[in-house]
């Protein structure tokens, strides 16, 4: 399973390596692959500051649904701040995929609706070099990152 840390406000660093640390220290999950940060340019959003991206790939027997509340509750209690739905935020933590598991409910969409479409998850996202496979699409990382037409730049830090 695959988290996707991003930030655009305030310390951006602090918040992404906060995160890891927190996750980490609640004894639920184990980080087996952790890619680069990246700068990337504010995609399907207004105007706002670049974010700071990284991707985690876990190891962990939390159900989808526990690994989604332990997400929600790292953005909680590392005091996420946020305005709006894609406004800038201190931190986000979303779930980007979970094996070969397709969700598609109101409260958990896997794997994450925007991962095929979003250069600043696909970039950090191949660099792991994971196994994985898209369960819907059928590409690799690297298969969805050459066919992704997002213009969006994306610059390791
Ligand atoms: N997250 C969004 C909206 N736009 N753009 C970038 N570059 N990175 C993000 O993490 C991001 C975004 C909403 O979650
Ligand atoms: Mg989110
Ligand atoms: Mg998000």
């Amino acid at each position: 399973m695959v988290l996707g840390l991003g930030s655009n406000l305030g310390d951006r660093r602090r918040w992404l390596e906060g995160a890891a640390a927190w996750l980490v220290a609640t004894g639920a999950v184990e980080i087996a692959g952790r890619s680069r940060s990246y700068e990337t340019e504010p995609v399907e959003a207004a105007p706002q500051p670049w974010y700071l991206n990284q991707v985690l790939s876990l190891r962990t027997r939390l159900s989808p649904d526990a690994l989604l509340a332990l997400a929600q509750r790292a953005e909680e209690c590392l005091g996420r701040r946020r305005n709006g739905r894609h406004g800038p935020r201190t931190l986000d933590v979303d779930l980007l995929c979970y094996g070969s598991c397709v969700r598609w409910t109101p409260r958990l969409r896997l794997p994450h609706p925007a991962l095929s479409r979003r250069r600043c998850l696909l970039v950090p996202l191949a660099e792991l070099r994971t196994t994985w496979c898209h369960p819907l699409l059928g590409l690799t990382p690297a298969e969805l990152l050459a066919a992704c037409s997002d213009p969006g730049r994306v610059l390791p830090l």
